[in-house]
Parts: C-alpha cells; sequence; structure tokens
C-alpha cells in the first residue's frame, strides 16, 4: 500500500484499497484453510514433530503460532468492531509456542483447531463495517495502525507460515503492496 504524504488523500486510500480488500481476505482466508487443511493431514505426526534446526519450530510449532495469531486477531478484530480504538498486548510467540507444548499436542486435533479458528476469523473479517476501517489499532508499544493493515497482515503471517510447512502447496502470491512497509 502505498502512502501519500497528504493526510487526506492517505486515509481515502486506505479506504478504497480496503473497500474490496477486506472481504477478498475473508475469502482467501477460507480458501487457505479448506485447502491446506487436507494437505497438513497427508503430513504423518512423526514427520510434523521434526525440528529442522537448533532453535527452529516443528510443523506442529508452526501451526500452533498460527493457532495463537489466530486467537489474538480475533481477539483484536471483535474488540476493534465494538471499541472507538484498540489498546491490546502483543504477544511473545516464542513463550507461547513453548508453554503451551505444541510437540505434545495431537497433530490432528491441532490442524482441524487451526482450521476452524480461521473459518471463525474469516467470518468475524466480514463483518468488519467500512466505517471501522480505519480504526486505529495499538499492539504493544508498536505505533497504531488502521484496523484494515492488521486484518491485511494477518493474511499475510499466514501465507508466510504456510509455505513453511507445505511449500509444495505455494499457496498465494500476495502483492508486494500489499500492506504498508511502514
Ligand atoms: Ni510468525
Amino acid at each position: 500500500m502505498q502512502i501519500s504524504t497528504s493526510p487526506e488523500r492517505k486515509e481515502l486510500q486506505i479506504v478504497e484499497l480496503a473497500g474490496s480488500s477486506v472481504i477478498k481476505v475473508a475469502e482467501l482466508l477460507k480458501i487457505l484453510a479448506d485447502k491446506a487443511g487436507p494437505a497438513l493431514e497427508a503430513i504423518s505426526e512423526s514427520a510434523a514433530v521434526i525440528k529442522p534446526g537448533e532453535g527452529k519450530w516443528s510443523k506442529k510449532e508452526i501451526i500452533g503460532h498460527l493457532v495463537d495469531s489466530a486467537a489474538n486477531n480475533h481477539q483484536r478484530f471483535v474488540r476493534a468492531l465494538i471499541e472507538p480504538e484498540l489498546h491490546f498486548p502483543s504477544y511473545d510467540q516464542e513463550l507461547w509456542v513453548r508453554s503451551q507444548a505444541y510437540q505434545h499436542m495431537e497433530w490432528g486435533q491441532l490442524i482441524e483447531l487451526w482450521r476452524y479458528y480461521n473459518l471463525m476469523v474469516a467470518h468475524v473479517v466480514k463483518q468488519i463495517p467500512e466505517v471501522s476501517f480505519n480504526t486505529q489499532c495499538w499492539i504493544g508499544a508498536a505505533k497504531p495502525v488502521p484496523l484494515v493493515y492488521l486484518v491485511r497482515d494477518y493474511l499475510r503471517h499466514v501465507t508466510h507460515h504456510l509455505s513453511q510447512v507445505l511449500p509444495e502447496l505455494l499457496i498465494l502470491q500476495l502483492p508486494a503492496d500489499f500492506i504498508s512497509s511502514s
């Protein structure tokens, strides 16, 4: 997303880009959940726990991390829908993955959880009215961003990690300017 220097134009641009993209994000999330689910199920339990290197996450841990992301973003999106602005904590990804011991969770359950959580998030994203697209969201200590940025960044994040677990299914080519680089 190109951010113009003019504040008025910036706001206009975000709304224009968001007008179709929020629904698009919801549709893409649903497609991803439906396509990736069976592909993940084809990976064996023993393959899912292999860590590719020191300090690297296994496939189970990556999907667990995506469950954490879905859980946090579900909260963010719903709260941003009903509050004038969002103030929400960030979360420590490594600590969340380690403390929940995703390595010891049953792979099939983890896949189902991930899949249905994303169908839920897709449903919630569809409910975001245009008037909420620019709701300012403070996540942890980061600079505030409009809600549409969080929505797009959520899809970008899911896509990034799914392509690690399922490199052969490639998934989605998001345009380089899909989200702002700021
Ligand atoms: Ni991540």
